[in-house]
């Protein structure tokens, strides 16, 4: 049971569940969001996320993935980068808590993250990424499960490799 960081597309992901870098409309937007919409069949996940109702930010959702590879899509809507001082750092963190207690809750045992919030709602990149590690360590300090954190952008893997060496690796 452990935490890998992987360079890679998250919607390829043979997890029981990947998660979804959402808006808190829960509608297709660009970005990790757009892609999974693609893959998992738009209309379909759209209409399931329409049945929820919205999610608010930091909470977590749980839909199918249609025709994903994984079973399962976990919708967190990551906050807004204001500059820091708007809560944004215990947002970030409370998406990753309540994405992987929804993980657990339904008897899950692997699950992929992209890096929440790190893109169109530009949160840094590097405190995106200590965020995100430090909640899914504390995590797994006592439960069973095998994450994955994936980047798609090259040079947040790069900065990846160089802060967190021991976690990066292949699939
Ligand atoms: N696989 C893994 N990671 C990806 C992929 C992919 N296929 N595509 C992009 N990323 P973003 P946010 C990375 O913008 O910042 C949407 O419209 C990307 O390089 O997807 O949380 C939603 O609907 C970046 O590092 O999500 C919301 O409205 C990370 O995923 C809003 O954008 C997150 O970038 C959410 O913005």
């Amino acid at each position: 049971m452990s935490l890998r960081i992987i360079w890679d597309d998250i919607t390829g992901m043979k997890t029981e569940a990947i998660v979804n870098a959402a808006n808190r409309q829960l509608l297709a937007g660009g970005g990790v969001c757009g892609a999974i919409f693609q893959r998992a069949g738009h209309e379909k996940l759209s209409r399931a996320c329409r049945e929820l109702g919205g999610c608010e930010t930091g909470e977590a959702v749980m839909t199918p993935g249609f025709n994903l590879p994984a079973s399962y899509v976990i919708h967190t809507p990551g906050p807004v980068w204001q500059g820091g001082g708007q809560g944004e750092a215990a947002l970030l963190k409370a998406c990753y808590e309540n994405a992987l207690s929804l993980a657990k809750e339904k008897g899950l045992k692997s699950l992929a993250f992209p890096l929440i919030s790190s893109g169109i709602y530009g949160y840094p990149p590097e405190q995106a990424l200590d965020v995100a590690v430090g909640a899914i360590e504390a995590f797994l300090k006592d439960q069973e499960m095998d994450v994955w954190l994936v980047l798609f952008d090259q040079s947040i893997f790069q900065l990846a490799l160089e802060t967190y060496p021991a976690l990066c690796g292949q699939k």
